[in-house]
């Protein structure tokens, strides 16, 4: 075992192309001067994408999050207003946390980054918490039925760390309620069930494209969708609700992916499928030396799902030391695990007093106990095994 590594071993790194093949990439842009407002790297890498994925309907957007917000905002789940017109768009959308009364709801889970329910509240709907499975840390879905009201309009679940919901039996519940699905499937680009592209489930699925996912355009995010009606209204919402040279019909925001995003995202693509395989077998390398240890958990597999090795978490529960003792120990050789996702957001400050973090057990149990571990392409296969030494110690 060496001593203290002297640069920091963190928990990701992005992956880079080749640099020639970047500034290749540039000449054109430099040429045209077109710069942003979907330029014609933007036009390519979408249609690269929706091959990759599968899909029919992709929207590109500057960043994962702004995806998911404007993916829900798209899907109209706020209160229609009156016939008469009476209700002023800032009344539909403008709530403060809190300020829920005449809201909306969507069922969610409290494991997750903030973005996921921050993207609901921005939109002024009422975020209602369901709790994860112990198995893979996804929603629930056997009991999410029990939180459906007269308000309920949508589910948006996460398929965290890449470990995909039950899909299935989600759609089954949403489709006996007439509700929408929007998965936050940041963490899931690329993978697959029995076959069949992640980006195929629910009405909408957001990617992420950020610096720190498996697959980036230094910042960026998709939303896949199924319905065509929803190609347009996606793309005027992320130009300012601009429908035409004279018209804006919604009350949207800039959401547009630069050319220089575009284009790092379409020199990454050449290279994901072999990033994969090394995330791939350093992932089974931290599963063989782990499972199997008492007070120890890794997340369940399934032989139907296709993975894309995102993240690598790990649970501490009644191990000999606990989460925060390693993550220290780590921390003293300069490898800093990361405690992804605590808190859970039902206890975040600028939640507050509004929800109840003890009405999602499961969660608040795997937040405390759970650590992810370095990993990405380039990480040292000797550096997989130290970690595990360290934590085996
Ligand atoms: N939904 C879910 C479930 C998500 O996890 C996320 C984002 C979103 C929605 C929203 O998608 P985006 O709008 O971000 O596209 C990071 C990422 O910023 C965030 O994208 C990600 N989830 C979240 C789980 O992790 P931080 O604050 O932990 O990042 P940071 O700056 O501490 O970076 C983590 C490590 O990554 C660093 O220790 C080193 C490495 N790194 C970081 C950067 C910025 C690089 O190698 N290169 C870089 O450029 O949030």
């Amino acid at each position: 075992m060496t001593g203290r590594h002297e640069t920091p071993i963190l928990v990701t790194r992005s992956s880079m192309p080749p640099l020639e093949e970047y500034v290749e990439m540039l000449k054109p842009i430099w040429d045209s001067c077109w710069l942003t407002n979907m330029g014609e790297y933007h036009e390519e890498f979408k249609r690269q994408l929706k091959g990759y994925l599968g899909t029919s309907g992709l929207e590109l957007f500057v960043n994962g999050h702004t995806a998911l917000e404007m993916s829900i905002q798209a899907l109209n789940l706020t209160e229609e207003p009156p016939s008469d017109g009476a209700q002023a768009p800032w009344e539909r959308v403008a709530r403060t946390p809190g300020d829920w009364k005449e809201a909306g709801e969507v069922i969610t889970t409290p494991f997750s980054f903030s973005s996921t329910t921050h993207a609901i509240v921005r939109n002024g709907l009422k975020p209602v918490f369901w709790d994860i499975n112990d198995r893979d840390y996804t929603m629930d879905a056997g009991q999410i039925e029990a939180l459906i009201t007269e308000r309920t309009r949508a589910i948006v679940p996460v398929h965290v760390y890449g470990n995909l919901c039950d899909v299935e039996r989600i759609q089954e519940i949403a489709d006996r309620h007439h509700l929408k699905v929007i998965y936050d499937a940041a963490h899931a680009f690329g993978e697959a069930l029995g076959g069949t592209g992640v980006a195929n489930f629910g009405d909408i699925s957001m990617f992420s494209f950020h610096a720190t996912k498996v697959f980036h355009s230094i910042e960026g995010g998709a939303a896949a969708f199924r319905d065509p009606g929803l190609a347009d209204r996606l793309y005027q919402i992320k130009n300012f609700g601009i429908t035409g040279y004279e018209s804006v019909e919604y009350v949207g925001a800039n959401g547009k992916m630069n050319e220089f995003q575009a284009a790092m995202g379409l020199c990454n693509l050449r290279y994901l499928d072999r990033e994969i395989g090394k995330r791939r077998r350093l992932a089974e390398r931290y599963r063989e030396r782990l499972s199997g240890v008492s007070g120890i958990r890794l997340c369940e597999q399934r032989n139907d799902v296709t993975y894309n090795y995102a993240y690598m978490p790990v649970v501490f529960d009644g191990f000999r030391a606990d989460r925060d003792q390693i993550f220290a120990r780590l921390a003293e050789h300069n490898i800093h695990a990361r405690k992804y996702f605590y808190p859970c957001i039902n206890s975040y400050e600028c939640y507050r007093g509004l929800f109840d973090p003890e009405a999602t057990p499961v969660a608040r149990r795997i937040a405390s106990q759970v650590l992810t571990l370095p990993l990405y392409a380039e990480l040292p296969l000797e550096t997989v095994d130290e970690i595990c030494d360290l934590i085996l110690a």
